[in-house]
């Protein structure tokens, strides 16, 4: 008999990654999808044959014990958030109402519905904000800088209470910074590469980036779905920090980045105040020295190899005439 998991956030970027990844080890995948009025299946159109789709929202309790109900689950991937830190600032309490209380909704229900299902909760290196100790560990104290921090917190440490409280195999993963060609167009790296092929390919102008001095451990998002499966298979649950231990500034990403397709950055960046944040987390780097041990976990993609896979990547889909969606 194969294994059911039910994954929230299935139409995010790791959502579908994760999807691939357990389709090849032989699970039936169920995603849980809210209603919007424009659908975009975009990342999993490849894969919509192969997987079911159950409609439900992080922020209606009942969606969630219908959800459960109806595919019964071995394991529960919970990857749904308002996961944009900038966007927090201007919607705190919807983000809190998702990305925090959304992880009690979904751990009460599995409580209710079936306490020995296994769950993953996406929690992040922002937790670690302005650091304490540098590499971040998982023993680090936290000090989150934004709405959004403060909620993964909390998602955290209501796992860590559920497990205590309840027994149950809740798991918390603590993922560094993780990109692909289908991260979303807002975030940093994706948002270089997608202007670096249109610079490239005359299509734009100029990059406007806010912070080029912060600093962040990036790696490849295919790599790091495996490292939330591998946890779900351990026996006893517990936290593991997911990272590659290296640590580059944005003006760094955007020298690889421009490099690749032989421009020079200073031609074509210009800074402005829009993309700055109220408060910055500076400085990111993990060492996932348990999760090598414990999982048998490392990444296999470089931070170079990374950024080079999304610009070439970027550049196929603007000139087939696609756009970042
Ligand atoms: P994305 O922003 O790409 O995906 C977020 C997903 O959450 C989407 O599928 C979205 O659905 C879904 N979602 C949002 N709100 C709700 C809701 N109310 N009910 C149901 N679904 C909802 O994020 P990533 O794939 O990059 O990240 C996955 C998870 O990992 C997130 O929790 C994120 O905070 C966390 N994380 C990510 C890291 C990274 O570097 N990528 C690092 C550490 C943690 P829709 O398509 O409808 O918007
Ligand atoms: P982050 O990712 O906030 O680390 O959260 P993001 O790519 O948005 O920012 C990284 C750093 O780049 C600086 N920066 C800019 N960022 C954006 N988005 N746009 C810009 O123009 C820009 N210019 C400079 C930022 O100030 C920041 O320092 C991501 C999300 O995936 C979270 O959900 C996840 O939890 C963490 O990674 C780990």
């Amino acid at each position: 008999m194969s294994k059911r998991a039910l994954i929230t956030g299935i139409t995010g970027q790791d959502g579908s990654y994760l999807a691939e990844f357990l389709l090849s080890q032989g699970y039936e995948v169920f995603g849980l999808v809210r209603r919007t009025s424009t659908v975009n299946f975009s990342r999993i159109e490849h894969i919509q044959d192969q997987i079911r789709l159950i409609p439900g929202d992080m922020l209606d309790q009942t969606s969630l014990q219908l959800a459960l109900a109806e595919c019964q689950p071995h394991e529960v991937y919970n990857l749904a958030a308002q996961s944009f830190v900038q966007t927090s600032w201007t919607q705190p309490v919807f983000t809190g109402d998702v990305t925090a209380l959304g992880v009690t909704r979904l751990l009460d229900a599995i409580r209710h519905v079936d306490p020995d299902i296994r769950f993953y909760q996406a929690s992040s290196s922002e937790m670690f904000g302005k650091v304490r100790e540098v590499p971040q560990r998982e023993t680090t104290p936290f000090y989150p800088r934004s709405p959004y921090g403060v909620a993964k917190v909390y998602g955290h440490w209501i796992t860590v209470n559920y497990r205590e409280s309840y027994d149950l195999h809740a798991t918390s993963g603590i993922l560094f910074n993780h990109e692909s060609p289908r991260r979303g167009i807002e975030f940093v790296t994706r948002k270089v590469t997608y202007n670096v092929a249109k610079i490239k390919l005359g299509l734009a102008k100029e990059l406007r980036l806010g912070n080029l001095d912060s600093r962040r451990d990036w790696g490849f998002a295919g790599d790091y779905v495996r490292a939330m499966w591998l946890m779900l298979q351990q026996d006893t649950p517990d936290d593991f920090v997911v990272a590659t231990g290296e640590t580059h500034s944005v003006e760094e990403l955007v020298t690889v980045a421009f490099d690749y397709v032989g421009l020079d950055w200073h031609e074509y960046v210009v800074q402005d105040p829009r993309f700055m944040r109220p408060a910055e987390v500076d400085l990111l780097v993990g060492d996932p020295s348990k999760a090598g041990q414990v999982l048998g976990w490392e990444p296999r993609v470089t931070f170079k190899q990374l950024i080079q896979m999304m610009i070439d990547e970027d550049l196929r889909l603007l000139e087939s005439g696609g756009k970042a969606s």
